[in-house]
């Protein structure tokens, strides 16, 4: 792509700040994304040809940017799946809501005007698809938690807050230990959620967690992606603490839409684990100090199915060897790559 188009100023800024976790979380990484390509659909003059391409550019600029969040991909399959001239349109994605947009589109025979409105209402419906199952998932996970409930959380998960939220709407009463999960600190952002939610916060270094866990009823944590053998793949520190949690005997409970599983590994693929600057560990200065050692910085790791519980999709709750199945339902054997220059040639 050496004389790809350049990409639209929102599409530039939303992968900024989805780079720089100014945007972070699974979920509101893949709505923004939703979000950028209608815009970039909505303002472009290109014709029809061109704009397919224009997106497709889009397109691998904000998928190249998180790639472990596989939320961020099938936004993209959700939205541009079926950008091609004559192709299935609606078999890239089934999340709540999605459907009723396909209806309006003639395929083959677009206009440029029916494909950008295509793919404005097709991020539409999917944004709202995304809201609808987020929900779905809060009431499915909260329906777990019982009144007095001590949690242990990871990170900082919309998901695992929307359980949290189904659960305290219902008047159940919990309290929560808060790893703080460094280096980027998302726990001080869960502990300021709680707290507001009215759910007493207690935030922990990491390394604490294994020593509070008799202490606690349930962990919850949320995914950047789910593999069709139940791997999950989350915030790094998550498999220490299921392996943890297994040897407590404690349940861990994942909250997860749909959305955050990869059909890819559905032939095996395995999900990336990115891996962040070194900065965000250590200062350069202190780095100097302390006689320049290496630093790695993976941002994710992958949990077992074995040290997992259960799944809490916006389907029910899901046993995590039956995500396969999920899967192929949603996405199909072989799932759109609309950020890849080769993809449906
Ligand atoms: P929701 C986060 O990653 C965490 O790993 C969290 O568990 C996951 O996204 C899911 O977030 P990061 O963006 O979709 O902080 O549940 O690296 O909000």
């Amino acid at each position: 792509m050496d004389d790809a188009p350049p990409v639209h100023p929102a599409v530039e800024e939303t992968a900024t700040a989805v780079a720089s976790m100014a945007i972070r979380g699974a979920a509101p990484i893949a709505d923004a994304a939703a979000e950028a390509l209608a815009t970039a659909a909505a303002e472009s003059d290109a014709t029809d040809d061109e704009l397919r391409v224009e997106l497709r550019v889009a397109a691998r600029r904000l998928h190249d940017t998180r790639p472990t969040a596989i939320s961020l991909a099938n936004a993209i399959r959700c939205v541009l799946g079926d950008l091609d001239p004559g192709s299935q349109r609606n078999d890239a994605c089934a999340l709540p809501g999605t459907g009723d947009a396909n209806g309006d589109f003639e395929g083959a025979s677009a206009t440029t005007d029916d494909l950008a409105a295509w793919v404005v209402a097709r991020a539409s419906a999917f944004r709202d698809g995304l809201a609808e199952a987020q929900a779905a998932v809060g009431r499915v996970g909260g329906n777990r938690l019982a009144d007095g409930d001590v949690l242990l959380t990871h990170c900082h998960s919309t998901a695992v807050l929307a359980c949290i939220e189904a659960a305290v709407e219902r008047d159940v009463e919990l309290s929560a230990y808060v790893k703080e999960t460094r280096p980027r600190y998302q726990g001080h952002a869960t502990a300021r959620d709680l707290q507001a939610m009215g759910v007493d916060a207690t935030l922990l270094v990491d390394g604490a967690a294994h020593a509070v866990l008799p202490e606690v009823d349930h962990v919850l944590v949320g995914a950047d992606s789910v593999a069709a053998d139940g791997t999950l793949t989350n915030k790094i520190g998550t498999a220490g603490l299921a392996a943890s949690a297994a040897v407590r005997d404690v349940p861990v409970l994942v909250a997860a839409s749909t959305i955050k599983l990869n059909p890819e590994t559905l032939a095996g693929h395995v999900t990336p684990i990115e891996e962040r600057d070194a900065e965000e560990v250590l200062g350069v200065e202190r780095r100097a100090e302390l006689g320049d050692p290496a630093v790695a910085n993976p941002a994710f790791d992958r949990t077992p199915p074995e040290h997992l519980d259960a799944v809490a999709t916006e389907d029910g709750i899901v046993a995590p060897s039956n995500v396969g199945t999920i899967l192929r339902e949603r996405y199909g054997t072989a799932p759109p790559r609309p950020w890849d220059p080769d993809d449906g040639e």
